[in-house]
């Protein structure tokens, strides 16, 4: 997970200083992730040698079975970018419009020369780290009312349920949607007992 960010980091510098093109590096790193130290001297590095690489944070509160509270001083992964003196923006993870808005700006930066960009997104972990049920990891806690009020604000549905809103396409129902969602989990399932029976 971690050697990516710096794949990224590398990705990133190496076209956009070499050939003048205006791609840019994007690495994927958990609150779990950013831990370890690399990331540090990645987001120190990005910023000194003004890579183009855009660093987002999946904060999705947990790290394998940990919760963050037990695991860092701050709930809050963008310090870390002002630390390092990063531009970043705090978004809600499960707002698909939101994201891809913010994404865009600090992208657009970037194609400017003005470096490195950070975007937190914070979300919530449905499922255990290695498995797609809810509560698989050893030590896991948390309350089933936190995991349901979350399942609340599933990015898909709250994203289609505004495109139909606004009459952006003909999309299906809402319960046609939520019929196709609980195919797949139930396909899902299938998958995941062929392979352990
Ligand atoms: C380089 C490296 N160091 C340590 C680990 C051990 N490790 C496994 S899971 C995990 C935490 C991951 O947390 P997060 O990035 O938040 O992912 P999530 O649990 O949300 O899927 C760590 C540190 C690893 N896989 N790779
Ligand atoms: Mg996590």
């Amino acid at each position: 997970m971690v050697e990516m960010a710096q794949q990224a980091l590398w990705a990133g510098q190496g076209p956009a200083k070499l050939s003048g093109t205006d791609d840019v590096g994007v690495a994927y790193i958990g609150d779990g992730a950013v831990e370890e130290g690399v990331v540090h001297e990645s987001f120190n590095l990005a910023k000194t040698q003004n890579a183009p690489v855009l660093f987002v944070i999946e904060n999705n509160l947990f790290a394998s079975h940990m919760h963050i509270s037990l695991r860092q001083p701050s709930n809050m992964i963008s310090r870390f970018a002002i630390a390092n003196n990063i531009p970043h923006k705090l978004v809600d993870g499960n707002d698909v419009v939101a994201v891809t808005k913010a994404s865009k700006e600090l992208i657009d930066d970037m194609r400017l020369g003005k470096g490195p960009a950070l975007i937190e997104l914070v979300t919530y972990r449905w499922y255990g780290h290695v498995d797609w049920r809810d509560d698989v990891d050893v030590g896991v806690e948390r309350s089933l009312d936190d995991i349901e009020n979350w399942k609340a604000r599933d990015p898909i549905l709250r994203l289609s349920k505004s495109m139909i809103k606004a009459k952006m396409s003909d999309l299906p129902s809402e319960e046609t949607l939520r019929r196709y969602w609980n195919d797949v989990r139930q396909t899902q399932g299938e998958i995941f007992k062929i392979k352990t029976d």
